[in-house]
């Protein structure tokens, strides 16, 4: 047995850390050394935020912040923990120019160090907020673009670029493990934190979905307040997908599991008030993007539920909303023929 565990240690240290893999990317995209190191600061913090968020019962920093944010919504003490280290650590790497955060009313400057830097920078610090006391999977999302010539790097119009221009994407599921999943545009890759080691280590290379869909992630609970026809497409999901129900609450946590497994991911815009308006929930620049443009490299695909592929979609607005429709490809669009 104890022969067994010492060459099972010996396997994981196999596996290649963020760091080789990085230098392998390198190897193949020499113009991408910035983007790389953005890459191994996106780890970091996400290490950082890891560390945090397994001991927050411990620390003391569960429970509300005492604050709204500009999306009206409360802040938890963690959102703000994990806003101010992504911050704070981003500006003095000097790798990006400007900072979008859920938290942020406007684009943050990164101060001195990335006066040129070539790259923005969009978060959701921490999403999930609602399962944050309950022990139930969170995650960090972010999406880079190249900054655009021309214009103040905090002009929110650095922001609003379509999604299919992010040179980096991915996310940080700080679950069960701590994974982190990205991409360059080269394929969607996961590592997996190990914590003794204090290293990401790559643990699937070139993600790829299911060719069949086993889930559908949709909160039951909005059928009263979705139009009439996402009612219908609610109910094809439930009664006749032959797809079963799995819902989370975190969009990191849903999205993962329906990457890895098949399935598709709906949040239609919804008229929780009654106003006689629908709108989205979900922000479009820093949760639709990112997850859009992993899909599309693991093969899947992603709409607004309007047939408007998010990725082709250019934002109006920084905390722009709108509705989301995500998973395997042949799934989504049978949804999107419910009309
Ligand atoms: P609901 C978390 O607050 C979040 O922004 C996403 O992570 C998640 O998918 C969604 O909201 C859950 O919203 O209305 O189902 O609680």
């Amino acid at each position: 047995m104890l022969g067994v565990l010492y060459f099972r240690s010996i396997a994981m240290l196999s596996s290649q850390t963020l760091t080789q893999f990085l230098l392998h990317h390198l190897a193949k995209h020499p113009d991408q050394i910035t983007l790389s190191l953005l890459l191994s600061d996106l780890a970091t913090i996400g290490k950082a935020i890891s560390q945090k968020t397994n001991k927050a019962g411990i620390a003391k920093i569960l429970g509300s912040a005492g604050k709204t944010n500009v999306q009206d919504e409360e802040v938890q003490k963690l959102d703000m923990l994990s806003n101010e280290l992504c911050k704070e650590y981003l500006t003095q790497t000097g790798r990006v120019a400007a900072l979008a955060s859920e938290e942020e009313d406007m684009p943050v400057d990164m101060g001195n160090a990335g006066k040129d830097a070539a790259y923005v920078i969009a978060f959701d610090p921490l999403d999930g907020s609602t399962n944050i006391d309950v022990n139930v999977s969170i995650g960090t999302i972010f999406s880079v673009h190249k900054r655009l010539s021309g214009i103040e790097r905090t002009d929110e119009r650095q922001f609003l670029q379509q999604g299919n221009e992010q040179v980096l994407a991915g996310y940080i599921l700080y679950g069960s493990s701590t994974v982190l999943v990205c991409s360059f545009g080269d394929g969607v890759h996961e590592f997996t934190l190990d914590q003794g080691l204090g290293e990401f280590l790559l643990s699937q290379e070139h993600m790829s979905l299911p060719s069949n869909a086993k889930y559908y992630s949709v909160n039951e609970c909005n059928m009263k307040y979705v139009c009439e026809n996402d009612q219908k497409r609610m109910l094809w999901l439930r009664d006749e997908s032959g797809l079963r129900g799995r819902y989370i609450g975190s969009l990191v946590a849903d999205f993962h599991r329906n990457l890895i497994k098949g399935g598709v991911f709906i949040y239609p815009e919804i008229d929780g008030k009654n106003t006689g308006t629908y709108a989205g929930k979900l922000r479009l620049n820093y949760e639709l993007k990112p997850m859009a443009f992993l899909i599309e490299q693991a093969g899947g695909v992603a709409t607004n539920g309007k047939g408007d592929n998010i990725l082709d979609m250019t934002p109006k607005s920084l905390h722009q909303r709108c509705g989301f429709l995500v998973g395997n490809t042949s799934v989504v669009e049978h949804i999107e023929k419910i009309v």
